[in-house]
């Protein structure tokens, strides 16, 4: 049966207006007043927010840090809750495969049957021989035209060298994959973790200092040097810091094509959050580290003025009992992640709307709209318009409440936003037409979420 949302006013990532939305088969057919929806079941949306499903290109459902992993697809319904109809999930490679069968093997184990949310993927890089750097040119085939290598983690099996990073780019550009970094140098933090622990100096506290801005600003410039060396895009993943958003910003304006996103943590935490007492702050490592109220700022203002380009959750959800506890006595060895996917539009809509630093039009485009493009998922994804899937969400902009691990669907212990203020809420969502959020209870099934092959070219090849 076809569906028509109807009262509501529609945002995208360019304008707002009142229309009413027509759905058939999974897909928008037609928005406007006065349509023809004779038939079609009536979804009253008025005095709410109709906005695209996001799309949250930065997630971690299939993560391990020494023995601690994370929770998988089985908690994806975390992201419907939160306003997510699409993720772009990093799919490790297994030493000695190729990414395709690596990615084939964690869809049929991990994620079909399993997932509430569409996915797509992200390549990250394990085992970068030569075998690999002939398969970066194929990978469109297998719809991931994205691939993410670790200039961090020394020691841990997906650390990559400058090397790794050099022929990834030189590979990546003749088809159209975008290469993107975790940019920090891993050995400056391998002497800084050393020198601390022998210091007696063991709290998770600690973790931001083995990990100042400058290890990340360091990395972050010598990533955009090695892409301009290899004359490809480059995509800097969890941006946090000011002069590495500099970076990346004066090389645009420059004329390469650098680009970068921040995540939710970064704009409404900080530091401090790390030095809470009796273990608190082991919640709060994640990689970046957290930093100061001045990054903040100057993350907020790059997002609004366009130099970043989305905001991603980074989510990555270990316990805080049983495995951020594995490091009680050395930080290094706390699993580095905090989970945030259920929280990304309330976090974004709460401090950014709400506090008048982004408009609504920029909230769609950070949320939705250019993750879409950066991906190659747009217009499918992350856009409301004619042929576009009918992902979207009821947005009621009156709601006031907290944030809280009570409720939560991520299936971690804790939520890295407790108690902070959160105003307005997703009160539907469909995902390709099907109604699966109602009156924000999650009412779809396992298995519904599905794969969606990006196109390679995406953004960071045509801005
Ligand atoms: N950083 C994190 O905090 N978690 C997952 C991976 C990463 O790089
Ligand atoms: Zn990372
Ligand atoms: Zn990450």
């Amino acid at each position: 049966m076809n569906i028509v949302i109807k009262n509501g006013t529609v945002v995208t990532a360019i304008e707002e207006f009142q229309a009413d939305i027509l759905i058939e088969d999974q897909k928008i057919i037609a928005i406007g007043k006065d349509l023809d929806v004779r038939g079609a079941a009536v979804i009253d949306a008025t005095g709410r927010y109709v906005l695209p499903g996001g799309v949250d290109q930065h997630t971690h459902f299939n993560f391990s840090f020494r023995t601690a992993t994370v929770r998988g697809f089985e908690t994806s319904n975390a992201a419907l809750i939160g306003g997510t109809t699409t993720v772009v999930d990093f799919a490790n490679q297994q030493v000695g495969w190729t990414v395709k069968d690596s990615i084939e093997d964690y869809m049929e184990k991990k994620v079909i049957g399993k997932a509430m949310c569409d996915y797509a993927f992200h390549g990250v890089v394990f085992d970068p021989s030569a075998a690999l750097f002939k398969e970066i040119t194929r990978l469109p085939d297998i719809g991931v035209p994205t691939i993410k290598l670790f200039m961090a983690y020394k020691g841990h099996p997906y650390h990559c060298d400058d090397d790794s990073v050099f022929k990834a780019l030189q590979a990546s550009k003749e088809s159209g994959v975008t290469i993107m970094v975790h940019a920090e140098n891993a050995d400056v933090i391998d002497v800084l973790q050393k020198q601390l622990l022998a210091e007696g100096k063991t709290g998770p506290y600690y973790h931001a200092v083995s990990r100042p801005p400058l290890v990340e600003i360091e990395a972050t410039q010598r990533a955009i040097n090695l892409a301009a060396m290899a004359g490809a895009p480059l995509f800097v993943v969890h941006v946090t810091c000011k002069e590495s958003m500099e970076a990346i910003r004066d090389a645009y304006n420059r004329g390469l094509p650098v680009f970068g996103e921040t995540c939710t943590h970064y704009l409404v935490l900080d530091t401090e959050n790390l030095a809470k007492p009796n273990f608190e702050g082991a919640k709060y490592v994640c990689s970046p580290a957290l930093r100061s109220e001045m990054h903040r700022n100057a993350l907020w203002e790059a997002i609004k003025k366009g130099w970043l380009k989305c905001v991603s959750s980074d989510h990555c959800g270990f316990d805080w009992k049983e495995q951020k506890h594995l490091g009680k006595d050395d930080f290094t060895v706390i699993p580095n992640g905090a989970p945030g996917l259920e929280n990304r539009l309330a976090v974004l809509w709460t401090y950014g709307v709400e506090k008048g630093r982004i408009s609504r039009q920029k909230f769609v485009e950070l949320f939705a709209t250019a993750p879409a493009k950066i991906n190659g998922l747009f217009p499918r994804k992350g856009h409301i318009g004619i042929g576009s899937d009918a992902d979207i969400v009821i947005f009621d902009p009156d709601f006031k409440g907290v944030m809280s691990v009570e409720n939560s669907l991520q299936g971690v212990d804790y939520c890295t936003y407790e108690g902070m203020e959160q105003i307005g809420r997703v009160e539907k969502v469909f995902l390709r037409g099907n109604l699966t959020v109602d009156d924000g209870i999650f009412i779809g099934h396992a298995g519904q979420g599905e794969f969606i092959k990006g196109q390679p070219f995406g953004l960071a090849y045509q801005e």
